[in-house]
């Protein structure tokens, strides 16, 4: 018996005390693994700051309807979604990977919990700047310079049409700029581009618009005085 098999049957015995004999037949080891695991619900994480620590940058309100509003909705509609369907008690890597076996409010909203997780951390406090080390070499390299990268990156969120986001991943060891509609993100296996993000932009209207109305520039401009190049770091030296 192995480890796992042994603690769900272990896990089983007392459960049956008091059940009647159908209900004991139904409390097979699946069953109630399968119910244990109908618990585990996705949650909203608790932002990493204070909802103005991005200012004047990012503002305070759009950072808290972002949060509490859109992120919460798509953590709300995925557990919906998930709720005894296939798929349930699955990790967020785990569907995303394998989005194409799942309805698409999985994809739309397991994509919104994903993307919205990453990208709070990708934010902080008195950020900006340069990157340093490992990754600056890897931009360098990949791209020519930051002010390149930048420009690359900028490009790619600027021309993404309608709501998305805008990447860079890695790729097989190869670092790539790529973008995706909708809540889509490059580690989806329904990707035209797939790697793990180390960075990532919103450029849903719902990111700027109370602050920057129609100009999306003006605020990819803007964003990089808040990114947060060690959490890029660290995504980095985790994907190669
Ligand atoms: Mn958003």
């Amino acid at each position: 018996m192995d480890r796992r098999k042994f603690i769900l049957s272990a896990a089983a015995i007392p459960l049956a005390a008091g059940l009647s004999s159908a209900e004991k037949r139904l409390n097979t080891f699946q069953n109630y693994y399968k119910r244990r695991i109908a618990m585990a619900k996705f949650e909203l994480p608790k932002l990493p700051y204070e909802y103005d620590a991005l200012e004047p940058y990012i503002d305070r309100l759009t950072m808290e309807i972002h949060h509490t509003k859109h992120h919460q909705a798509y953590v709300t509609n995925l557990n919906k979604a998930l709720d005894g369907a296939a798929g349930e008690g699955k990790s967020l890597e785990d569907l995303m990977k394998n989005i194409s076996r799942y309805p698409v409010a999985v994809r739309n909203n397991g994509g919104g919990h994903y993307n919205h997780s990453l990208f709070w951390g990708l934010m902080k406090k008195n950020a900006g700047g340069f990157p340093k080390g490992e990754i600056e070499k890897a931009i360098n390299s990949n791209f020519g310079s930051f002010e390149q990268f930048k420009k690359q990156f900028g490009e790619a969120a600027m021309v993404r049409f309608g709501s998305g986001w805008a990447w860079l991943i890695m790729n097989d060891g190869k670092m790539e700029i790529t973008s995706t509609p909708n809540q889509d993100n490059p580690l989806m296996d329904s990707a035209e581009k797939k790697g793990m993000p180390v960075l990532g932009i919103d450029v849903w209207e719902h990111a700027y618009y109370l602050k920057y109305k129609n100009k999306r520039a003006e605020y990819i401009e803007n964003w990089w005085n808040v990114v947060n190049w060690d959490e890029v770091a660290n995504l980095y030296s985790q994907s190669k």
